[in-house]
């Protein structure tokens, strides 16, 4: 029998793409220097497509592939895949969900570390010279005891929180209701609220059309000049443009990001700034959970070709 032939939306690393090649035939778009024309060639033979969180798959795309059967996605966000097309065609959907929870909770954490501490410029401070030519670096604000806020109590919210208690911080959150898991912290539906109580605001949600700027000009503005916001979820959930304002008028103190909106290509004026941490969205980039996620996006393949359950169906 032939091999499945499926499409593939960007890099997998070597170890997944050799397991990938060896079952399917792979057809790799983000190699194509005319997509029109690659999809012209190899659209009517697509199966199933290997996409990554921040990649997804359209429903201009998915349209185009008749015989699609399976999205499995490299990454627990599934925001990027155009889910009422797949639904409408019977596509099927699976993420790769609890593998990465603890690595992105982990970088969250090391982030608002990093930029409250003001590590980036501490390193410059000792390898420009600065210490040995003016002395002391400049004093940084304290993490331990202070207020943080956890937009979204899910897998990711909740490991981030679990991590804040070792740092004695007093810990309240937002979420579509009160959590029963939830031991210790406060609920504070409204995230204006939360914010304004909040010194650092972790966003953690899930991105969907229902929570499209979320983090609104009124929730930047509670948090205020002395809160720092800190996003591990999709740049979708804060209102980009409001959050450049504030950064640049100082209303609000400062930001550690991990996604942007069109990234990997920043709007410029991020570049500019000296509050703001940067990060390449690598969240979950370590080699054990890449590893783990890519396990599953083989296993969840695997198990439809072979007709069997799907491990993580989101559809
Ligand atoms: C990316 C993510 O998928 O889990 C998610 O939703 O966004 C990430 O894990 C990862 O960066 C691979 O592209």
């Amino acid at each position: 029998m032939s091999k499945p032939e499926i499409l593939m939306m960007g890099p997998y690393p070597d170890w997944d793409l050799v397991d990938l090649e060896g079952r399917y035939v792979v057809r790799k778009i983000y190699e194509a220097k005319d997509r029109d024309a690659f999809l012209d060639a190899h659209a009517a033979d697509i199966r199933g497509i290997a996409t990554r969180g921040e990649l997804g798959a359209s429903a201009e795309l998915i349209g185009k592939l008749p015989k699609l059967e399976i999205v499995s996605v490299y990454g627990v966000g599934y925001d990027a895949v155009d889910l009422a097309a797949c639904r409408a065609r019977g596509i099927r959907v699976t993420n790769t969900p609890d593998v990465l929870t603890n690595d992105v909770a982990d970088l969250g954490v090391a982030m608002m570390l990093c930029q409250s501490r003001g590590m980036i410029g501490a390193e410059h401070w000792v390898r420009d010279g600065s210490w040995e030519a003016k002395g002391l670096y400049p004093l940084k604000r304290r993490i331990w005891g202070r207020k943080a806020g956890v937009l979204g109590l899910g897998r990711i919210g909740f490991e981030v929180a679990k991590r804040l208690k070792g740092f004695d911080m007093d810990i309240a959150y937002s979420d579509v209701s009160a959590k029963p898991y939830a031991e210790g912290m406060t609920f504070i539906a409204d995230p204006v609220a939360l914010a304004d109580h909040a010194d650092f605001l972790f966003v953690t949600l899930a991105a969907s059309a229902a929570t499209r700027h979320i983090v609104s000009k009124d929730v930047i503005a509670a948090l205020g000049p002395d809160g720092m916001l800190i996003n591990i979820s999709r740049a979708s959930n804060i209102d980009e443009e409001a959050l450049l304002d504030a950064l640049e008028t100082g209303a609000l103190g400062s930001a550690a990001l991990d996604v942007f909106e069109g990234e990997p290509k920043l709007n410029p004026r991020f570049l500019a700034l000296d509050n703001v941490l940067l990060q390449p969205h690598h969240a979950s980039g370590t080699i054990e959970t890449r590893k783990a996620m890519g396990k599953l996006v083989r296993d969840n393949l695997a198990a439809h070709f072979a007709g069997a359950s799907l491990l993580t169906a989101v559809v």
